[in-house]
Order: structure tokens, then sequence, then C-alpha cells
């Protein structure tokens, strides 16, 4: 074909004239994620997405079909991509009671684009007094999160992981993560971890053997014992990880990597 004399006919730059536009109006329109509980309903829409732009990114609650919310939500950048919940096959917006108080909440999940990092939920509460919603605004770094009643007792948590611990000792795939639960309570996420001792235990024992597994393929395992050593606080067991630690770690940069691994413990708030 030969596009030049393409282009020269006049039919055919009407054509592309036409596409163009076809193409206009497909930018213009919406495009939706929805979720529901109850008589509670919420989508969030926004343009078709452009050069990874997500443009007019709005959030609709609607309670017995009467309007509550309608608000254009707080990007960061036009490069926050709204997606539904985390880790789950159904793209949904998460409406779930979160607090056990029989009124669902709503959670707008973004992600920020890059290779890994980063996302964060944007989470509305009814406020029965006011009618309105509020919001509260949490990050969750690399790590998203799964909701999950670990505990049974029919509210769900925030199943996911230590994000300050990426990079902290290691490159992002040679690095280990503490558990991390989050409740939410009275509209605050809570940190709830240590009231599962067990859940910690099992994850512990992860991250040992993957601190074997990672030193068999060359690693030095830094990234993996910060986090088992995190992990052993929780339990109450510092000072046994602290002797495991110093026996598995024998390079010659040790006494360095035990300063910083102690400095960063007392930071992260693991050792009191
Ligand atoms: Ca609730
Ligand atoms: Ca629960």
């Amino acid at each position: 074909m030969n596009f030049i004399r393409q282009f020269r006919n006049p039919s055919l730059i009407g054509l592309a004239f036409m596409s163009a536009v076809a193409l206009f109006t497909q930018a213009a329109t919406a495009e939706t994620i929805t979720g529901k509980s109850g008589n509670v309903q919420a989508q969030i829409s926004y343009d078709k997405p452009e050069e990874f732009q997500y443009k007019n990114v709005r959030l609709q609650i609607t309670r017995a079909g009467k309007r509550i919310l309608e608000q254009k939500l707080p990007q960061d950048s036009e490069y926050d991509r709204p997606i539904g919940e985390f880790d789950a096959q159904k793209n949904q917006i998460p409406v779930r009671d979160l607090d056990g108080n029989k009124e669902p909440e709503v959670i707008a999940d973004f992600f920020t684009g890059g290779a890994h990092c980063c996302l964060y939920s944007l989470i509305y509460r009814y406020d029965s007094k006011s009618q309105q919603y509020k919001q509260i605004r949490h990050e969750w770094g690399n790590a998203g999160y799964q909701l999950k009643d670990v505990d049974k007792d029919g509210i769900p948590e925030f199943n996911s992981r230590d994000d300050r611990f990426a990079y902290a000792f290691s490159s992002y795939a040679a690095s280990g993560y503490p558990l991390q639960i989050w409740q939410y309570r009275q509209g605050k996420m809570v940190d709830v971890t240590r009231r599962y001792p067990k859940l910690i235990a099992s994850n512990t024992k992860e991250l040992w053997q993957t601190y074997q597994e990672i030193r068999q393929q060359g690693d030095d395992g830094k990234g993996f014992l910060a986090a088992y050593l995190a992990s052993k606080y929780m339990l109450g067991q510092g000072q046994d990880g602290w002797r495991q630690v110093q026996q598995a770690y024998k390079k010659s940069d040790r006494a360095q990597f035990f300063t910083d691994l102690r400095k960063f413990l007392r930071e992260t708030g693991y050792i009191k």
C-alpha cells in the first residue's frame, strides 16, 4: 500500500478526520468501577485513560438510591490509577463493614504507577450525625493489603506487611517483611499485628526459611534477617533472635550491619 497516495486521497483524509472524532468521543467516555453492600452503592468513574493518566476521577456514594457523596478524588497526580480491591479476582470497590457497626465503609484504592510503588487507600465512613461521609487515607507502600477476617470474628482485617523494610538492607527482590495487620476502628487505622502471635510465628518461620533459600542462591540474606529479627521482637523473643542473627551473619561488615539493624528496629518501633 502506498501511504502517500492514500493520504492524498481526499476521501481517506475525510475518513481519518472521522476516526479522530471517534477517538475524541471515546476519550470522553467514562470508565467505572462499582461496589455494593446492602443499600450502599459506590461508583468510581474516570475518563478513558490516555498516556497512563487518569483524569476526572470521581467517587459517588448513594444510600437507598439517594446520592450522599459525589466528589473528585484527591489523586497525588493524574498517574494515580483507581483500582478495584487489591488481590481480589473481581475488579470491584470494597464496600464492607470494617469496624462491625453494621454500616459498610467504602474503600477507594489507588496505584501510583512505577515498577512497584505505591498503593494507597481512601477509606470513607458514614457519619450518621452529619449524614456525610468522612475520609481517611492509608499508605501501603509496595505492599497493598488483603481484606481477610484473620480472627474469624466476622469483621475483616487488612492483612499486609511492613513495607518500611523494602530496600532497607537489600534490593527489592531480596527484601523480607514482617507481617502487618491493621484494623479500622473509630475512623482510624490501628496496627493490631501483635494480637496475632500465631500468625506472626508462622511468618517468622517463613522468613527464616526464605533466608536460608536466598543464602543458597548467593545473596547475603540481610533483607530477610532484618525482617526475621523484627518478627522475633514482636513475639517477645528479641534476644533469641539476635543470637541467631549473629550466628548466621559472618560477613566482614557484620558489626556495621548489626549497628544499622538495631538502629532501624528502634526507629520502626520493634525495639522499644
Ligand atoms: Ca462500619
Ligand atoms: Ca476479624
